[in-house]
């Protein structure tokens, strides 16, 4: 398990990158060029210069997400073509400065959802949470006429940005179904892996959050079967995923210690994470600790040990603790207390595989 921290870079992040080095056992940053437009090509400049900001803290660049895929790809358009011509050339840029995973989505039109980014927790600290019945009743015509209407109308986790150009988006996808959306990922992995094959680049599709269908629209990374399906689209080390404990485990459902055997190699890349999840299908994102949530991170962590894991994890959300000040989800203090737990987990384990020895 290498272990790696996820940083929005500086002017975009609180955290900084010397406290993130001060973190046991943190490796590296986990990174993308936020202000370049979804599409386009990264440049090298930029890229080059990221390098230079980070590797003075000895912390690598090994781990980029996400480099995001355009839309017209997803609703394979015919200009998907050029956008893919685009995220080659990415991948290969890429390689030269020693990147090693790309993490991404094949979600339409939104990534991650909540409904409140500060619920509160028993303990005062606040965290993510998704409110099922809030997303599930609200129509997508009803949506997308209350955000012609109103222009301040928002919710939590979506970017203005994304906003203006919802009305449009759903309207593109009224007609692409479940089944589309998995040839467009098809066409696009058969696409790009002979290229991230060449440039010894993982690719690792992150799953849908949470793991089902909102707003009408298709999703299609949600579980067991689909990921079996897509990773059987390009059969190469090179097409993987990123197993991320949380956004599975939105759905009770979903055996995440299966996944982890059955997907062993294939998971370039690990989201460790808990989730609490109610019995109305709401849920929170709680502290690591198996007792706080719905999933086992102890048996998680062991189901990698067991397969031998040497992927980079992250340990992705943590709630807002100490009064710290921070983007929704990725603060310093509880990211690190959920990295030593699950460092805790895993050194236990790995002493009882030698028989209690150093
Ligand atoms: C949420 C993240 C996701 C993830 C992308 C991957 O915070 O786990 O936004 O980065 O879906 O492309």
């Amino acid at each position: 398990m290498r272990m790696v921290f996820r940083w929005f870079g500086d002017g975009n992040d609180p955290v900084q990158l010397k406290h993130i080095k001060q973190i046991p056992g943190v490796e590296g940053i986990v990174w993308a060029l936020h202000d370049v437009p979804v599409g386009e090509e990264w440049p090298m400049d930029k890229i080059l210069a990221y390098k230079r900001q980070v590797e003075p803290f000895g912390l690598h660049l090994e781990v980029v997400e996400s480099v995001n895929v355009h839309e017209d790809i997803k609703l394979g358009l015919p200009n998907r073509d050029r956008y893919i011509e685009n995220y080659k050339k990415t991948i290969e840029k890429l390689a030269l400065v020693g990147v090693k995973t790309i993490c991404y989505n094949f979600m339409p039109v939104f990534d991650w959802i909540r409904t409140d980014l500060f619920k509160e927790l028993e303990d005062g600290s606040t965290a993510l949470f998704y409110e099922k019945s809030k997303v599930s009743s609200m129509d997508p015509d009803e949506l997308v006429r209350q955000i012609t209407a109103n222009p301040d109308f928002t919710m939590p986790g979506w970017e203005p940005e994304r906003l203006k150009r919802l009305a449009p988006l759903f309207e593109a996808y009224r007609n692409v179904k479940e089944h589309d959306l998995l040839d467009n990922l098809r066409y696009f992995l058969e696409g790009i892996i002979p290229t991230a094959e060449r440039n010894d680049i993982k690719m690792a599709i992150h799953p849908d959050d949470p793991p089902w269908t909102i707003f009408g629209l298709p999703r299609i990374v949600t579980g067991q079967d689909s990921i079996r399906r897509i990773l059987s689209f390009v059969d190469s080390p090179y097409n993987g995923i990123t197993l991320c404990s949380g956004s599975l485990g939105a759905n009770p459902s979903n055996d995440i210690l299966a996944m982890v055997h059955e997907f062993a190699d294939r998971i370039p890349f690990a989201h460790i994470r808990n989730v609490r999840v109610y019995g109305n299908g709401d849920f929170i994102e709680t502290s690591h600790r198996t007792a706080d949530g719905t999933v086992d991170i102890c048996e998680v962590v062991r189901a990698f040990h067991n397969i031998g894991f040497t992927g980079y994890t992250r340990p992705d959300h943590g709630r807002h603790i100490w009064d710290e000040r921070c983007r929704p989800g990725y603060g310093l203090y509880d990211r690190a207390l959920g990295i030593m737990y699950l460092w805790g987990v895993w050194d236990t384990i790995e002493r009882m595989k030698r028989g209690g020895r150093k």
